[in-house]
């Protein structure tokens, strides 16, 4: 069965953040922190969806979508991060799984979407070795929970975002500025993956994913320069991510002045490396690169012009989600295991909203021609417009409208053009 879903993440819909014996995460103090989001939006109320999940579920059904992607708040199952274990953390999930397979809805948890216990921040978050097994602790107490439910599971989403955002540039949580400091978060952050395989599989889970943004890297010109300056950039925004789950092995970052991530240790890529039943690919818009950068980097981003922009001002480029997927499987070939679309969308004000139409049948029609990769499902960003992080309430992703004012939900017409698409299809 083809899976047809949309995505979200606890921190960005949920709210609640006190409720329940709800731990503090990382967001919670970086959108309390002034200046660090626009206009000081925090996600302490977001979508409601901690209170109204039943109403989001029948909206989903609503759309005639058979699969859910969400991710689960490790500070609610475990406050501290560690340790004692929150029940009603974990019965807000189970009610939430329950309602899903009542309406035919194929739950995708993701177990980690950014919300890092601020606990474990206070003992150096994913800088620390540490985390990577306390994560996989926390994913053992979630499927000892969910797995009789749950066949599919997927660690972690966008790890190469979570580092660059969070610990390099400090535009996201925990915000901290620490450039290619932050590089020891990559593989402790893949790690807790490769432990978090291991502790899902012993507790039952039959499939296991990671969710990667990837993005296609053109360089700016035929240039030698650009052309080397582009394969820097794969390396660290694609390579450095998929290689290791998919090959065992870190990509060469000589063009980083880097011999090799000092942080690993024998035994850690086979932990890393261990087989996987899909790769989650997030797909929003190719990249241009020039090079070499500022401040010593290898390249520079160029930007792209000469194709439409969403509300957010990334380019619209659905061949480039083809051009992806097919580099994926000329990359790894035999090691590419099935793929997912986990993410897909756009930025874009209004409920008559014919651009993220224009949008997703672009983007679905290039999926449907790829070749050679095993896709087997796609999932848009978002089901509802939500709490975009340093942008806060700016950016509306939704196929369904939130008024932040009242929390009523307003259908988009991509939301009723979706549902025939998804019918016309089968
Ligand atoms: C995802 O990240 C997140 O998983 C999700 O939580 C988030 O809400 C959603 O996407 C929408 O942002 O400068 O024009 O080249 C997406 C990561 C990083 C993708 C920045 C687009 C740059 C666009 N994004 N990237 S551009």
């Amino acid at each position: 069965m083809f899976l047809w879903g949309t995505a979200t993440a606890s921190y960005q819909i949920e709210g609640a953040v006190r409720e329940d014996g709800r731990g503090p995460s990382i967001w919670d103090t970086f959108s309390h922190e002034p200046g660090r989001v626009r206009d000081g939006h925090t996600g302490d109320v977001a979508c409601d969806h901690y209170h109204r999940w039943a109403e989001d579920v029948a909206l989903m059904a609503g759309a005639g979508l058979n699969a859910y992607r969400f991710s689960i708040a490790w500070p609610r199952v475990l406050p501290s991060g560690y340790g004692a274990v929150n029940p009603a953390g974990l019965d807000f999930y189970d009610r939430l799984v329950d309602a899903l397979h009542e309406r035919g809805i194929t739950p995708v948890p993701t177990l980690f979407h950014w919300d890092l216990p601020q606990a474990l921040e206070d003992e150096g978050g994913w800088l620390s070795r540490d985390t990577a097994g306390r994560f996989a602790d926390y994913a053992a107490v979630v499927a000892e929970r969910l797995s009789d439910r749950v066949d599919m599971w997927i660690t972690l989403n966008e790890p190469f975002v979570h580092m660059v955002f969070g610990y390099g540039l400090g535009m996201h949580a925990p915000g901290r500025t620490l450039f290619l400091d932050a590089l020891p978060v990559a593989h402790h952050q893949l790690l807790g993956h490769g432990l978090a395989v291991q502790a899902l599989r012993a507790a039952g889970a039959r499939q296991v994913l990671v969710t990667n943004n990837c993005t296609p890297v053109w360089p700016a010109s035929g240039s030698e320069e650009d052309r080397a300056a582009a394969d820097a950039y794969d390396t660290l925004h694609n390579r450095l991510f998929n290689d290791p789950v998919l090959l065992g092995a870190y990509p060469d970052l000589s063009a980083y002045g880097i011999d090799g991530l000092d942080v690993v240790r024998p035994g850690d890529l086979e932990t890393i490396a261990q087989p996987l039943d899909g790769l989650g690919v997030n797909y929003y818009n190719p990249t241009r690169i020039a090079g070499p950068g500022a401040d010593g980097l290898p390249f520079r981003d160029a930007g792209i012009t000469g194709y439409p922009t969403t509300a957010f001002g990334w380019p619209v480029v659905p061949e480039g989600l083809r051009e992806l997927l097919e580099g994926l499987a000329a990359r790894y070939g035999e090691a590419l295991p099935p793929v997912y679309v986990t993410e897909n969308g756009c930025s874009y004000e209004g409920i008559d909203d014919q651009e993220r139409i224009a949008y997703l049948d672009g983007h679905i029609a290039a999926a449907e021609r790829v070749e050679g990769v095993d896709l087997r499902g796609y999932f848009v960003w978002s089901l509802l417009d939500n709490f975009e992080w340093a942008e806060g309430y700016h950016q509306r992703f939704g196929l369904v409208h939130v008024d932040f004012e009242t929390q009523r939900r307003t259908p988009k017409a991509s939301y009723h053009w979706l549902r025939e698409r998804i019918a016309a299809r089968s």
